[in-house]
């Protein structure tokens, strides 16, 4: 045996002990360690049961995904579980934690399973571009039928132990120690003189339902839903093969559909999401033993959209917060708004009132800085405007308790600037949320030049403690985010004045896989936020650097988007549907007269270029000034903050894909053709004439 996994016997049992941290992945020496193990309990006369259990906070959480990519190595997952399987004396998985992926597939080879309640059971291959390929796709529809295991395979997402026991996937919950369950459970199988019940060998589940139709269902509703995405297609035909073939032939066809995924483009850009979102909460430079302050309570300043949300996500966590607006009426409106957003969770069936109570009991509203000197750490979330920022922060430094962190939610002020309205500017520190804050996962936290180790370690642990994906960033204008989606909006705008329509970019970037259009999302957020910034841009930068004159005919024309009912699309009252602008035609032949602009065909494949081509060229420069730490923290931030599709890996993943050698040339022509905007940035022409990719750096 392998000190990742032991064998001892209890009496009659044979207990096999994965011990392999953080999350007991099947790597090579844990796939090993079960082989031998599984084959001496067999051959050991005096073994009547077989109990397989896990050390640490979880049963096995699946594949080791970090062995993707690499040449395989023996034994493979499906030998090991198959061979479990065939074993002639019962074994018993000992779910706890999480049993994901291979986990559970090892698991459904044992013959039973009992799962602790608080337990997960799922098979997420599909978000990391693969499908179940140790049986999974053929050994849960014997379980739960082909119907449950088409959705828990194509969404990839984990079930509660308490539905996995009424599917039967799981024959028994328990509470408390792990083997002391899992011995009870083989003992009673051992007096009871049960042998083993492999899962393979059930047809029951698959009998009396026309699964034909389930599967032509569930592939037309991929179609719909994720036409882009390369593995969902084929786990639905993985699936398909556990009806329409015997178990081995089955097994093969499920390898064989792995085989493919595994070496799709998509697998390798979501793995790279997978570990690069885990990899960006790791700060640079700040020691490992950087203290990290205590966070009981927290204060918000201002009740609008983005302050309750913020509020929402401390009672998310169960951290008490305080909500601090200008009068009793705001204040009042305040906590309506976070009781009527709960109200819409409760209503989708996604919170109970229960739960909404609980969280309402832990948020409180207030007028007085006063009642904020208790409070561990503030967010400030009120209007974009420096003079009201320094209000704020003075009164904070005048209130809050000496080591309480003043954090501020601006999206694009200089923070340097807001720190020095304190007297602690150590304590100051940007925690960038986007809206809707107590959805969107995404967190800037943003350094400032006097933030502390401590601060900044602080800042980083509330990030997780609120469930945030949280990427340290610099401080510029609009830090990295922002400051990168800009460039990607002002080339979508320069393409309607050279010849495309809003639909045309929007359908072609959806096509790539973004969330949603430029052009929706701008009528989402309103023309006026862009055309502000477009403003304050004309009186700031040089001559040579044009900008598109789009947005500006549009406010002319009173089309500011959703909320005047018209801007790039219109929308019937009370729809959000986008509907084509009749008047917009005309308005883009006087922009792009205006400009001198010929309008001609473009290519979707322009104008992702156009598109993609200015977010790459501006993240290069942002890695360059420092203001990310890393090329792959962009990517985490464009994949959960801009709807970048994870499985194009983000910006600068994209960029290395398609090797810098080409996009810096490409950018180069479009530098002679648009000018000053799209001048390389350095790094780009460093990397591509020495051959290299961010991912390098
Ligand atoms: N392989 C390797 N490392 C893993 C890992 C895995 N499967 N899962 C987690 N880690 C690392 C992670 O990178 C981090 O490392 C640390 O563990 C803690 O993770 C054949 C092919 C289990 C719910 O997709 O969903 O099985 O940053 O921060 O929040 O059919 O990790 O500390 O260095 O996420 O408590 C299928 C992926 C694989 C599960 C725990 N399994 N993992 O969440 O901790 S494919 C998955 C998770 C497969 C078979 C197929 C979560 C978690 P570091 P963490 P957490």
């Amino acid at each position: 045996m392998s000190e990742v996994v032991t064998l001892e016997r209890q009496g009659a049992v044979a207990v096999i002990t994965v011990n392999n941290p953080p999350v007991n992945a099947l790597g090579v020496a844990v796939r090993d360690g079960l082989q031998k193990s599984f084959s001496a309990a067999e051959a050991d006369a005096e073994v009547k049961a077989i109990v397989l259990v896990c050390e640490g906070n979880t049963f096995i959480a699946g594949a080791d995904i970090k062995e993707f990519g690499k040449p395989p190595q023996s034994p493979s997952l499906p030998e090991v579980v198959n061979g479990i399987e065939a074993g002639s004396k019962p074994s018993i998985a000992v779910i706890h934690g999480t049993a994901l992926g291979g986990g559970l597939e090892v698991a459904l080879s044992c013959h039973y399973r009992i799962a602790r309640k608080d337990a997960k059971v799922g098979l997420p291959e599909v978000k990391l571009g693969l499908l179940p390929g140790a049986g999974g796709t053929q050994r849960l529809p014997r379980v739960v039928g082909v119907e449950k295991a088409l959705d828990m395979i194509v969404s990839g997402n984990p079930i509660a132990a308490t539905e996995a026991e009424q599917l039967g996937v799981v024959d028994e919950l328990f509470e408390g120690e792990l083997l002391a369950a899992g011995l009870a459970f083989a003992e009673k199988l051992i007096a009871e003189g049960k042998g083993p019940r492999r899962t393979g060998e059930r047809t029951d589940k698959l009998e009396g339902v026309d699964n034909a139709a389930l599967v032509a269902a569930k592939r037309a509703e991929i179609e719909k839903k994720t036409p882009g995405l390369f593995s969902p297609q084929r786990c639905v035909s993985a699936v398909e093969a556990s009806f329409t073939l015997p178990l081995e032939e089955g097994l093969k066809r499920e390898r064989e559909l792995f085989g493919e995924c595994l070496v799709s483009p998509q697998r390798a850009a979501l793995v790279h999401a997978f570990f690069t979102e885990r990899q960006a909460s790791k700060v640079d430079g700040l020691p490992k033993d950087t203290p990290v302050r205590d966070i009981k309570s927290a204060g918000v300043i201002g009740g609008g959209t983005m302050g309750v949300g913020i509020a929402m996500c401390f009672a998310n966590a169960g951290i008490p917060v305080k909500i601090l607006e200008i009068s009793e009426e705001a204040r009042d409106k305040a906590i309506q708004r976070a009781r009527d957003t709960y109200g819409m969770s409760v209503k989708r069936g996604s919170l109970t009132e229960a739960a909404l109570e609980k969280r309402m009991l832990l948020i409180s509203g207030i007028t007085d800085y006063a009642d904020l000197s208790d409070v561990d750490v503030v967010v400030e979330a009120v209007f974009e405007e420096m003079g009201v920022k320094q209000k704020v922060f003075e009164a904070l430094d005048a209130h809050c308790k000496p080591g309480a962190i003043l954090a501020s939610n601006t999206s694009s002020l200089d923070l340097n600037q807001i720190a020095r309205f304190t007297k602690r500017p150590e304590d100051v520190v940007g925690l960038h949320f986007f809206s809707p804050a107590n959805v969107m996962r995404l967190l800037e936290v943003v350094r400032g030049e006097k933030t502390s180790d401590e601060v900044l370690a602080t800042a980083m642990a509330i990030g997780k403690k609120l469930k945030k994906v949280a990427v340290p960033v610099g401080v510029c204008d609009g830090f990295v985010g922002n400051r990168m989606v800009f460039q990607y909006g002002r080339e979508a705008e320069f393409l309607l004045e050279e010849g495309a329509t809003p639909e045309q970019v929007d359908a072609a970037l959806r096509k790539f896989g973004m969330a949603m259009g430029p052009f929706a999302m701008r009528d989402l957020s309103g023309l006026d936020i862009g055309l502000a910034i477009r403003t304050r841009q004309r009186q700031t930068l040089p001559a040579e650097y044009k900008l598109p004159t789009i947005l500006d005919k549009m406010a002319e024309a009173g089309m500011l988007g959703q909320k005047t009912g018209k801007g790039f699309y219109v929308y019937e009252k009370g729809s959000r549907t986008p509907l084509p602008n009749p008047e917009l035609p005309a308005i883009l032949q006087a922009a792009s007269k205006e400009q001198g602009m010929e309008r001609r065909e473009l290519s979707d494949e322009y104008i992702i270029e156009r598109t993609m081509y200015a977010l790459i060229n501006e993240g290069a420069k942002i890695l360059e000034e420092g203001i990310a730490q890393r090329a792959s923290d962009i990517d985490v931030i464009y994949i959960n903050g801009y709807g970048f599709p994870a499985h194009q890996g983000g910006p600068m993943f994209y960029a290395d894909a398609i090797g810098l050698d080409r996009v810096y040339a490409r950018i180069c022509e479009f530098h002679e053709q648009h000018g000053a905007w799209w001048k390389p940035a350095p790094l780009l022409e460093k990397l591509a004439k020495e051959g290299r990719k961010f991912a390098d750096l």
